[in-house]
């Protein structure tokens, strides 16, 4: 079982679509195990996408990733990050195939909704960054059995 970070950017918050968002990763079968809406610092923007330092999109990814409210949501599941990676979809909206969420709901550059963590390592640091390390939530579901294979429904 895999955690992976998602946030839903300020373009998806100002544009009413946490729902929609978060009710794709539901109705896949992942289990939202953190959640809450963030007001992002400089600090927390520049940590974030510190990967990204010196490249010339960074400032713009700062300034947008800190122009408004942020849901961000902690998902687990089999595969997960990967899973996860591929109902985003490519990085540019205007790329992205149907079906996914940038391609489905997104059209321009930067304005591209939703940020999901790339790999295992990166994961850990996202969910330790936006959530802290205590702050997620371990709970079964009756209906796991249904949705995972192999898997017994825990209490
Ligand atoms: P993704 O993993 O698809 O969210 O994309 P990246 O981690 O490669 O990039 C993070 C953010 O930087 C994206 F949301 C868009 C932005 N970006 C650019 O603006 N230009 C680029 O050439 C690459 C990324």
């Amino acid at each position: 079982m895999e955690r992976t970070l998602v946030l839903a950017k300020p373009d998806a918050v100002q544009r009413g679509l946490i729902g929609e968002i978060i009710g794709r990763f539901e109705r896949k079968g992942l289990k939202v195990v953190g959640l809450k809406l963030v007001s992002v610092s400089r600090e927390l923007a520049e940590t974030h996408y510190a990967v990204h330092a010196g490249k010339p999109f960074y400032p713009g990814l700062v300034e947008f990733i800190t122009s408004g409210p942020v849901a961000a949501l902690a998902l687990e599941g089999p595969d997960a990050i990967a899973v996860v990676r591929r109902m985003v979809g490519r990085t540019m909206p205007g790329e992205a195939d149907p079906g996914t969420i940038r391609g489905d709901l997104g059209v321009s550059g930067l304005r591209n909704l939703i940020h999901a963590s790339d790999a295992p390592d990166t994961a850990a640091a996202e969910l330790d960054l936006w959530f802290g390390p205590e702050a997620l939530v371990d709970y079964g579901r009756a209906i796991d059995a249904w949705i995972v294979a192999d898997e017994p429904p825990r209490p």
